[in-house]
């Protein structure tokens, strides 16, 4: 079969955000938009004649379709192997796991991940690198240089469609122009059992198992008809024996059903309902790739993500993979609540605060240096891969569920989720946190609020700002520091500038605004809000929280560039 040039005009809207290229579906969908990026990647992966790349992605429109056009490139591009999701369906986690196991050179991502998907709304493609994480942005930089000037790529269009129902390999011969031949071999593989094997080895399957069955616990995880559908029903339902109404919105749909696939309040507000009204001792969720999650328990129980992951690594030594191993250290993105910070200061660990998105960790990871990481926006992860995870999120707490009552009769109960978080609160005090976002708002509003708040906190300006007084609700605060966050990698030296705009207040309450870096339309904005209290942790957080939060509002004059007086979401 031949690989033939195609020709093609550069694009100049290719730059990846936070987590790969987001667009709207039909902006892929334009004449060689997809191949243009696509060949931008091989460009600068393909360095030797032994390449072989991972392809799938969390099952939204449009995917079948591209992994197609990724084999046919990647068959032109000369990579050596490459292994495809059975109907492309690959969560985020698998797919760094399946990159790490299979020892691969990198995996094509399909995914716009937590964003509504099908024809009318967002596709991405996103490039893991051979240690399982998001390409770093030396390489997604280089990409983007790429598809600046490039004007051509080389496919092999004659390649047959793939049958990408049914396991099997195929061996393509391929010549070009030059007279040169190479072969590409193609394997459709099953891309739910590695992971799971994963998963049973990280965590204390009997235990849990022996847990559900004593207590009666009611799980309940919600896969918004994303890609967890197939993980989580092998696991809780085939794994961990329970009833199959342990599991809602578990078969992956192309248009995830008209959900917007995002596990928080607002987009998930249907199985926090049910897990309420239902006294569901743990319920969960998770988002359209599966490497975000939500936990939420009966008693109008939900866990703040900054929390979560505070709770998961004080409680590392109940989980066999960190008994095992150790904890080697602590991370967390910026923005997200330094409830972590705390835990690793009383367990003496190694702790890190990097930019947000979750490139920044597995440098960390693969120096030794970080075991449990999160971010406040529904991540949570561990060095078992590269990317957040959903699925061992969700298992974590169930692990710990199991552990913490061990030793329990069930004839009073159990200690439950609320038990767990409270006697966390009880030992650390509590960081309440809330994230405004104000979504789609002008691309132009958005930049000049940026340049405001960095301006203020510049250099020359933020003298004046510091010991500066801000009263909202009646509360005042004064700005003990302020800054654009940057940050110089501990392993590599690099440096990531300009991360997001914050003020620290005497107390310790923080302000953070950053700029989206994954929406696919105008600019959204996110103002952070986080409050520490020692010994008052039972108030609801929107009140522990609005002075400060009346604060940001001010501080960062929101209405009069977003035009908005509210956000679109507040988590
Ligand atoms: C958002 C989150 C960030 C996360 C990223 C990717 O980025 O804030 O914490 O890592 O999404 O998550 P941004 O730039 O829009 O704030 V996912 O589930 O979309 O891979
Ligand atoms: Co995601």
């Amino acid at each position: 079969t031949a690989a033939t040039i195609e020709y093609i005009k550069p694009f100049t809207d290719q730059n990846p955000g936070t987590s790969g290229l987001r667009k709207r579906t039909k902006v892929f969908q334009q004449k060689y938009y997809s191949e243009s990026f696509i060949q931008a990647t091989l460009s600068n992966v393909v360095d030797s004649s032994d390449v072989s790349l991972l392809v799938g992605g969390d099952g939204r429109y449009w995917s079948e379709e591209i992994c197609q056009t990724i084999i046919k490139l990647s068959a032109g591009n000369k990579v050596k192997t490459v292994y495809v999701a059975k109907d492309s369906i690959l969560s985020t986690p698998a797919a760094s796991n399946l990159i790490r196991t299979l020892k691969l050179s990198g995996g094509f991502l399909l995914t716009a991940s937590h964003n509504p998907g099908g024809p009318d709304y967002d596709f991405g493609i996103k490039y893991n690198c051979g240690n399982g994480g998001p390409a770093p942005e030396k390489l997604t930089n280089a990409i983007y240089q790429k598809t600046l000037e490039q004007n051509s790529y080389t496919t092999v269009s004659a390649l047959p469609i793939i049958d990408l129902k049914t396991l099997a390999s195929y061996t393509f011969e391929i010549q070009n122009a030059l007279g040169e031949s190479w072969s590409t071999t193609v394997h459709v593989i099953d891309a739910i059992k590695d992971y799971v094997t994963l998963m049973k080895e990280i965590f204390d399957f009997p235990t849990i198992q022996n847990f559900l069955k004593k207590s009666n616990a009611k799980i309940l995880l919600d896969s918004m008809n994303g890609v967890t559908g197939p993980y989580a029903t092998q696991i809780l339902v085939h794994e961990l024996k329970l009833n199959n109404s342990s599991v809602m919105n578990n078969v992956p749909k192309a248009d995830f059903g008209g959900i917007h696939p995002d596990p928080n309040l607002t987009y998930a507000a249907s199985l926090a309902e049910k897990t309420w009204s239902e006294n569901i001792d743990l319920g969960a969720a998770s988002d359209g790739d599966g490497d975000r999650n939500m936990i939420v328990a009966k008693d109008n129980v939900f866990v703040n993500p900054s929390d979560s992951v505070a709770v998961i690594a004080d409680n590392a030594h109940l989980i066999p993979f960190f008994k095992k191993s150790g904890v080697k250290g602590l991370a967390r993105s910026m923005p997200t609540s330094m409830a972590l910070d705390r835990v690793a200061k009383r367990k003496n660990l190694q702790f890190y605060e990097v930019p947000t998105g979750w490139k920044f960790f597995g440098n960390l990871m693969d120096a030794g240096k970080l075991s449990i990481c999160g971010e406040e926006s529904f991540g949570t992860g561990s060095d078992h891969i590269r990317e957040k995870d959903g699925i061992w999120a969700i298992l974590a707490w169930l692990n710990i569920l199991a552990a913490s009552n061990a030793e329990k009769t069930f004839e009073q109960g159990f200690i439950g989720v609320k038990e767990i978080l409270e006697n966390h609160y009880r030992i650390y005090g509590r960081n309440y946190f809330t994230r405004y976002d104000y979504e789609e708002v002008s691309s132009e509003g958005g930049a000049e609020l940026m340049k405001y708040l960095r301006n203020l906190v510049s250099a020359e300006n933020k003298t004046h700002v510091v010991g500066k007084k801000y009263t909202g609700n009646g509360e005042t605060y004064v700005v003990k520091k302020c800054d654009d966050f940057s940050y110089t990698d501990p392993v590599d030296g690099s440096v990531s500038q300009k991360q997001g705009v914050y003020f620290v207040f005497e107390d310790e309450s923080r302000i953070v605004y950053r700029a989206s870096g994954t929406g696919s339309q105008g600019a959204t904005i996110r103002v952070y809000v986080e409050k520490y209290e020692a010994t008052n942790y039972l108030t609801e957080a929107s009140t522990a929280l609005s002075g400060l939060v009346s604060i940001a509002k001010e501080l960062g004059k929101i209405k009069e560039f977003t035009g908005r007086d509210e956000p679109t979401v507040i988590t």
